[in-house]
């Protein structure tokens, strides 16, 4: 790693750090098979996916009990850290509940009503990538939505993590089913004899997970596609270059293909972040993922000739992650729009979001912060409109709304309306 000025950066440096993606392009079409297979054969093919890719010979495809045991067979102190999260989690999301409400507008009774989808399905990723804190985060927030079906599929092993099964458990999972890969979100989507039909399929997962949800897009809904992790440090001279490293390293720590940026105004800053950098990442336990992401043209230490520039750079780069470590960071927020999630001051590591301060870390990715927001109660949501008006609110809208409609052409739209005012035609009670 060293630093670069963003003033120098040539076109194809810029794509390396502003023009990311998921991946998935690569996989498409044999991820198109799969889906179809599993949506036509259903269990049998599952099945066979499952020798094939997980090297399982699956037995119960339903293993709701299995996760229950896990829970009370954990260690205890995972087991309280799982229920802190868990606890903390559930609290900052109900906290996003919306309320139904009705409100007047001149004889317009209007409102807004909130309800949860019937059946979803998240997955919870497995194998080398098994994230327990994954689990928490797709399933807690569906609960609190009050959807009644929730189901986790999770890839089969000889062993299944153990900590995974608990989390999924603690998080309230109604069913869970030992299904990975592109196979469980097209079992979770189109359903099999075991696995039922879910309304929206959602949760991170590898390239082809990803690339299956791209695929069944459209039949059901899901949450976005996301891509490995980023992180963006937006520092200033005041920030603890220590501090900036290590969150550096951390997200670094999850994936070869990991970006991870930060940018200063200050020179002296960028110059300890990087030998930080080094430092820190030198005997990691990941150190090979590590130093792989770290060299990626995606990843890097820049200069800005001005807080203003980092300001502009961090709204193009549009990080999943984004932290300032600067003096005025409430002022700098102000100016920054496209952020997945934000870490503000030196006591707040992303990996507090990541496990357990209660904020969700299904985060978008690959600039996806310009467009949405993370996973959150409303994913599980849906709204309905609803009105009454009375006679004199619609008296106050007939001539605008039969004006719009006989432009439109649509003149038995505007009849609808006249027929209610016209007193011969008015029963008697419609007042
Ligand atoms: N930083 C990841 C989430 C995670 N971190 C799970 C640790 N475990 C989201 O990009
Ligand atoms: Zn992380």
């Amino acid at each position: 790693m060293n630093v670069r000025e963003i003033a120098d950066l040539g076109p194809d440096e810029r794509d390396a750090l502003f023009e990311r993606d998921a991946g998935i392009e690569a996989v498409r079409s044999d991820v198109r098979d799969i889906v179809d297979r599993v949506s036509t054969e259903g269990d049998v093919a599952v099945r066979e996916f499952c020798r094939e890719f997980d090297d399982v010979e699956v037995g119960n495809l339903d293993i709701t009990d299995e996760a229950e045991r896990a829970y009370d067979a954990v260690d205890d102190d995972v087991r309280e850290a799982i229920d802190t999260a868990a606890d903390n989690i559930r609290e900052f999301h109900e906290r996003q509940v919306p309320d139904d409400w009705r409100e007047e507008f001149d004889g317009r009774e209007l409102g807004r009503r909130y309800r949860p989808l019937d059946r979803v399905g998240v997955y919870a990723p497995g194998g080398t990538a098994a994230y327990p804190s994954s689990a928490l985060m797709g399933v807690i927030p569906a609960k609190v939505a009050g959807v009644d079906h929730v189901a986790v599929a999770t890839p089969p092993a000889d062993e299944i993590n153990p900590v995974t099964l608990a989390a999924i458990h603690a998080a309230g999972a109604d069913v869970v089913y030992s299904v990975g890969g592109a196979q469980a979100i097209s079992a979770l989507a189109y359903g099999t004899e075991t696995v039922k039909a879910t309304q929206k399929v959602v949760g991170p997962g590898n390239k082809w997970v990803t690339a299956a949800k791209a695929e069944v897009r459209g039949d059901v809904e899901i949450d976005f596609l996301a891509g490995p992790s980023e992180i963006l440090v937006v520092a200033d001279e005041s920030a603890n270059p220590s501090f900036v490293a290590a969150d550096l390293v951390a997200q670094a720590e999850h994936d070869t293909d990991a970006s991870v940026v930060a940018v200063t105004d200050d020179e002296a800053t960028a110059e300890a972040i990087v030998e930080e950098v080094e430092r820190q990442a030198d005997g990691r336990e990941r150190a090979d993922i590590v130093a792989e992401a770290l060299d990626s043209d995606a990843s890097g230490v820049f200069l800005a000739r001005s807080m203003s520039e980092a300001v502009l750079f961090a709204e193009e780069y549009a990080a999943e992650h984004l932290t300032i470590q600067a003096r005025d960071d409430e002022e700098l927020l102000d100016r920054i729009s496209n952020a997945g999630s934000v870490f503000l001051g030196p006591y707040t590591p992303v990996a507090a979001g990541d496990y357990a301060s209660g904020t969700n870390h299904v985060l978008p990715t690959n600039g996806g912060a310009k467009l949405y927001g993370g996973l959150s109660v409303d994913t599980f949501l849906r709204s309905t409109t609803v009105q009454r008006l009375d006679r004199e609110g619609l008296d106050g809208l007939a001539s605008t709304i039969t004006t719009l409609a006989e432009a439109e052409g649509l003149e038995a739209h505007a009849e609808s309306v006249r027929r209610r005012l016209d007193d011969a035609g008015a029963h008697d009670d419609a007042t």
